[in-house]
This record gives structure tokens, sequence and C-alpha cells, in this order.
């Protein structure tokens, strides 16, 4: 009754609304087509890694290039710096500890959120390799030490002296006033963290130290510490960090750095707050270096530190460029 009574009142008959939806249809035909959805501008693969690592981000870059993924490309990347015994603060070739153990930390992670990681690992050339297998193939996330180099041989990885004829020599050198101090940037700051963005868009990083020289026996800094010196949001984007170990862990920096970014910062003012926080906590200190890197979901990168003299390589479509970081904090 309800139903009939509005449809007299409305002008409305069953025909009429059948003709009336003939007619909706009809126009729904001959309607100008929906403009189609803008196709996201293609992804650009990127590798990029702190200092000036110009074969390790061309070996990342390689395996991008050839249509590689980024977890892949950033193990292959920092792999080069572990067998490299000319950079040592990374893989073979690193400095000792204060009693002369050659202790490896490394991790990493991929665009899942899964992760993998080793500290104080020792005579195990490839530490980053280790890490992966961890992530791989158990169900934990951190291996240490006797450990982590117990796994290591059951996956197959050879022993091997990681000690080359100049550290040995330095420490034996460092070892008559055995002091322990932080110096700018000549404190051996060579780690390499690195992340990448390969042709589907996701994003993996990795990042791989021998530590602080000379450190105490024992000692675990930052680079191993999923969220201190790495930490990947397949979402958001990636950052990773070198330098004093200590103080990254205590802001948890990489983290903060991605969580900045998802809050709507770039990369640049992500690492910018990045550095602004350690300082905060350490104020009248700036005998100590930190460098943050960080890289956003659509390729955009930027760079931090403490002090002037950090830099970060890059390699995509455009070709190697390396990056000083001019901006340092003044605060
Ligand atoms: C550490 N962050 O063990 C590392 C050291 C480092 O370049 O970055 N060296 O604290």
């Amino acid at each position: 009754m309800q139903r009939r009574k509005f449809l007299k009142k409305s002008g409305l008959t069953t025909a009429g609304l059948m003709s009336a939806s003939v007619l909706a249809s009809c126009k729904t035909e001959n309607k100008p087509e929906k403009a189609a959805t803008p196709t996201p501008p293609a992804i650009k693969p990127i590798a990029i890694c702190t200092w000036n690592f110009m074969n390790a981000t061309a070996k990342a870059w390689e395996v991008l290039n050839k249509g590689g993924n980024s977890l892949d490309a950033v193990e292959q990347g920092v792999m080069i710096e572990e067998a490299d015994v000319t950079n040592e603060t990374v893989g073979k070739g690193g400095r000792p500890d204060r009693d002369g153990n050659v202790t490896l930390d490394a991790c990493i992670m991929d665009k899942d959120g899964n992760c993998g990681s080793v500290v104080y690992l020792q005579n195990i050339v490839h530490p980053i390799s280790v890490a992966r297998k961890v992530m791989e193939e158990t169900p934990h996330i951190i291996l240490a030490g006797k450990g982590a180099e117990q796994f290591a041989y059951e996956q197959g990885f050879k022993k091997e002296d990681l000690f080359t004829e100049s550290t040995r020599k330095q420490y034996e050198e460092w070892k008559k006033t055995s002091k322990y101090e932080t110096t700018i940037n000549i404190e051996n700051h060579d780690t390499i963290g690195m992340l990448a963005i390969d042709e589907k868009g996701d994003i993996a990083g990795a990042c791989t130290t021998s530590g602080m020289a000379y450190k105490v026996a024992g000692r675990v800094g930052d680079s191993p510490i999923i969220g201190a010196g790495l930490y990947v949001d397949n979402e958001v984007g990636g950052a990773t960090a070198t330098g004093v170990g200590e103080e990254v862990i205590r802001t948890v920096g990489s983290f903060l750095i991605v969580e900045l970014m998802r809050q709507g910062k770039s990369p640049q003012e992500a690492c910018e707050e990045g550095v602004k926080r350690i300082m905060k906590k350490n104020e009248g200190r700036k005998d100590f270096q930190i460098g943050f890197l960080a890289i956003n979901k659509q390729g955009e990168t930027g760079g931090y530190c403490v002090h002037p003299g950090f830099t970060y390589r890059e390699y995509s479509e455009k070709g190697h460029e390396n990056r000083q970081v001019e901006s340092f904090y003044k605060g």
C-alpha cells in the first residue's frame, strides 16, 4: 500500500520505473569513458651504502639490473667489503678487540620484515650470509658467539683466520699503549650499511662490521641490532647507521628514522632528526661520529651526520653517485 502510494505520488509506475532503468543503462553506455587510473611511475632500482664503497654498490646494482631481488643485492653487495682485506672494519681484515679476537657483527632484513643477525662471530669471512641463514633456516633472529660459529660450519661456511699482516701489526702496536678512545671519523668508520630497492619496489637492507677496534671483549655494537644499525619497512623505507654504536642503540636510530619517514618526513629530514635526538642525549659532547643513511619507498635518499666527513654511495640507472654529506649537525 505504502509503495503504491509512493509510486503514485512520485508519478512513477512499474513501467515508468522500467523505462527509467533502461534509460539509465543507456546513459551509462553513452557515458564518456572514465579517465584511466594513472599508472604509477615505474619503479627504479637503486642501491645505496654508507661510505664510499664503489665496488659494493656496483655489485648490488649488477644484481638489481639483471632483475634480481633487493635481498640478494644487499647481501652480495656487502660481501664485497667483507672480503676486502683493505677495509679494516668489516669482515676479513677487521681490527680485533683488545684481547686480540676479531669478532664480527651483521644483520639483514627483507621486504617482509624477516630478519637475521649474528653477533660476536669469529673465523667466518661472511657474517652477512650467516645472518641470512639464521633468517631463512632457523626459527630465531640472533645467534651469538660460539653458537653462531657452530651454526655457520653446519651451514657449510669455512673456518678462516680473519687477521691480516696489517691488522696483526697494528694490534701489536696498539698493545704498547692499550689506549681506547673514540676519534672522529678516523675511528675506523667503515661499517657498511646497504639499502636497496628492486624492480618490484621491494626494499631490503644489510649491515656488517667488525665493530669498534680494540673494544672490550664481548662488546656488541648497533650494526647487528635490528632497529638500531638497520631497519626496513617495505611500506615506508629503510635506514642504516655507522659510527659509535652505543649512541645509535640508545635511540634505536634506524627504527626511529623509518618511523619518522612514515610520519611524512623525507629521508633527509628523518636522518637529521635522528642525529638531533642523539645529540640531545649528549649535550656538550661532540667527540664521536654518527652517520645515518635512509631511503624511502619512492627511492629518495638522505643522509646526515654529527661531523663532516660522512659520505654515502648511490648506484641507480643514473650510474654511480658519491654524496659527501655536507649537512652535518651544528646545534
Ligand atoms: C659499531 N657502528 O660497532 C659500529 C662501528 C662503525 O664504522 O660503524 N664503524 O658500533
